[in-house]
C-alpha cells in the first residue's frame, strides 16, 4: 500500500468527524468511493465539503445539494461558507471537542480549506497536486482540531482522462494531455469557447486553433497539439476559467 494511503487510514482511525473534500466543477468525479466505504465501516460521521464554489454557477449545485447530505459549499479561497462549516462540525460534534480528518483527490483544496477554517496560513498549500506529504494537525477553533491528508484516488482507477480534467495530476507532468484535453473541452465546450474566445465545436479542431493563438508550434510548423492541450489544462486546474 502507497505510504500516502497509510496516512489517510490513520487519520480516518482518529477522527471523529470526516470531512470529503469535493471540486464544485467535478462533484461526482472528486468523489473518492473507497474512502467512503471505509469512513462507513469504521462507523465515522461524514461530511461533504464542496469547494471552489468561485468558478461555478450557483445553480449547477442545486442537484448536488439534494444528493449529497449533509454537504456544505464553500469556497476557501475567498473564504465563503467557512463559518457556516465551522457550524456545522460544531453540530456534528454537540458541541464537544473534536478531531475532524480532511479527506479527498488530490488539488481539490483540502490544505487552502484548513487555512480559511483557521483563518490564516496553517496548512502549507501549492497548485502542483500531490503536494501535502504527510499529516498535517492544525487547531482551528477551541473545539476543533483538523488533520490534513495527501490527496488521494482510488487504487483501482487509471483514468487520465479524470486526473487531468480534476488536477489530480499536474498539468506539466500528465502523460498525454490530448486525451484529458480533448474531453474537457467536450464537456466545458461552451464555458471554454467563451474563455480563450475560440469558437470551434470540433474538439480536436479546438486544440489547434488554441496552439495557433497561442503560437504553439512544432518543430515543422504544424500547430503543437501536446502544447496545447497543457495550456488548456494549466488555465483549468489553476482556476482561471469561470463557469
Ligand atoms: N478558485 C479556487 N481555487 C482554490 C480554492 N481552494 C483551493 N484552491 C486552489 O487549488 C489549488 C490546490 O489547493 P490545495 O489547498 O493545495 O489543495 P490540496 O487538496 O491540499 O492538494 P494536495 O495536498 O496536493 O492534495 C491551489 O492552487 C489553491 O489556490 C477555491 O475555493 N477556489
Ligand atoms: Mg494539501
Amino acid at each position: 500500500m502507497p505510504s500516502y494511503w497509510r496516512h489517510v487510514n490513520l487519520v480516518l482511525k482518529e477522527s471523529e468527524i470526516v470531512i470529503e473534500v469535493l471540486d464544485a466543477r467535478h462533484i461526482n468525479e472528486t468523489r473518492n468511493v473507497e474512502i467512503e466505504k471505509k469512513i462507513e465501516k469504521y462507523g465515522k460521521k461524514i461530511l461533504y465539503v464542496i469547494n471552489k464554489c468561485d468558478l461555478v454557477k450557483k445553480q449547477d449545485l442545486e442537484a448536488a445539494k439534494k444528493k449529497l447530505k449533509p454537504s456544505i459549499f464553500i469556497s476557501s479561497k475567498d473564504h465563503l461558507g467557512t463559518t457556516m462549516l465551522k457550524h456545522k462540525i460544531l453540530e456534528l460534534s454537540k458541541g464537544k471537542n473534536t478531531t475532524v480528518g480532511v479527506v479527498g483527490y488530490p488539488n481539490v483544496g483540502k490544505s487552502s480549506l484548513i487555512n480559511a477554517l483557521a483563518g490564516r496560513g496553517k496548512a502549507r498549500t501549492s497548485s502542483e497536486s500531490g503536494f501535502t506529504k504527510g499529516v498535517q494537525k492544525v487547531r482551528v477553533d477551541a473545539k476543533i482540531v483538523v488533520l490534513d491528508t495527501p490527496g488521494v484516488f482510488p487504487d483501482m482507477e487509471k483514468n487520465t482522462e479524470k486526473f487531468g480534467k480534476t488536477g489530480a495530476v499536474d498539468y506539466s507532468k500528465i502523460k498525454d494531455p490530448e486525451i484529458s484535453a480533448l474531453k474537457l473541452i467536450e464537456e466545458k465546450k461552451e464555458v471554454l469557447q467563451k474563455h480563450f474566445d475560440i469558437h470551434e465545436n470540433d474538439e480536436e479542431e479546438f486544440l489547434e486553433k488554441l496552439a495557433l493563438k497561442f503560437k504553439k508550434m512544432s518543430k515543422g510548423g504544424s500547430p503543437d497539439i501536446e502544447a496545447a492541450a497543457r495550456l488548456l489544462l494549466k488555465a483549468w486546474q489553476t482556476g482561471k476559467v469561470k463557469q
